[in-house]
């Protein structure tokens, strides 16, 4: 089933956010429980090299391919696409002018204006080549999420939403609450944000698109999905490895005789 179809059924969705541009990192991300791997073009160390081949482990563990491209590089949103990923997820998309120019690249004619050439992503997603129902499905199998990350894009939001070929939104709290505080803070769990939180959300499904969040605490995952938002990045590698290791460590010398 197509991380699209999933989300349309209405499932949570965790996905793990990766910035190693390591292919033998990627897959044993990708071979822990989490359902999808976002590969982290705008603040992980990604780069082209690294999510051509950083999809196909991803793809290798039967999970969901994510890229989340740096601002405005939409011409890497088609490559992304290209190299078999589902879904890109977009950074600061601030307007309806952003959200045409995204969708445009993310969406064969006559939605968008991705140019053919699916040379990796065909062989590595279909079993047997079907150039027909690659061009049939792709605009429905792949999410374009835009990135609610800023006042001005708060303000745009119905805008945005109203795009066709955006499907998505993803909201980026860490971004929100400085634009939140004018610069102020850097605080995701900031309280009085949360109502504009939810109102992203809930427009978004109002507007029959799908909904996306980073949790930067875990523990507000059910609050989030309670808010509507079903597709949710947690962590990263340096997390992974730190919170592994030292519960690790913890079990062992809590193991040892006083
Ligand atoms: C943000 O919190 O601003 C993000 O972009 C999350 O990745
Ligand atoms: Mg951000």
């Amino acid at each position: 089933m197509t991380l699209a179809a999933r989300l349309r059924a209405g499932e949570t969705i965790f996905t793990a956010w990766s910035g190693i541009p390591d292919s033998i990192t990627i897959e044993t991300v990708a071979r822990t429980a989490f359902d999808a791997v976002t590969l982290d073009m705008q603040h992980g160390a990604h780069h082209e090299d690294s999510v051509a081949r950083g999809v196909l482990p991803i793809l290798g563990a039967e999970k969901h391919a994510v890229v989340r491209v740096p601002v405005g590089r939409f011409d890497m949103a088609s490559r992304a696409l290209d190299f078999g990923a589902e879904a890109v997820i977009a950074p600061m998309i601030n307007s309806a002018d952003d959200a045409r120019r995204f969708a445009a690249a993310m969406k064969y004619p006559p939605l968008g204006e991705r140019s053919w050439g699916p040379t990796f992503g065909m062989p590595r997603r279909q079993k047997t080549p079907d150039l027909k129902a690659w061009l049939k499905n792709s605009n429905t199998d792949t999410i374009s999420f835009a990135m609610i990350e800023t006042r001005q894009a708060l303000d745009a939001l119905d805008d945005i939403l109203d795009v066709p070929g955006i499907d998505a939104v993803f909201v980026g709290p860490g971004d929100f609450s400085i634009a939140w505080t004018n610069g102020d803070q850097i605080n995701t769990s900031l309280e009085d944000m949360m109502p504009a939180i939810e109102r992203i959300g809930r427009r978004a499904l109002d507007a029959g698109k799908l909904t996306g969040i980073f949790a930067v605490d875990p523990a507000i995952s059910g609050r989030y999905v309670d808010m509507g938002y079903r597709f949710i990045a947690l962590g990263n590698e340096n997390t992974y490895m730190a919170l592994g290791a030292n519960d690790l460590l913890g079990r062992a010398r809590g193991s040892l005789k006083k």
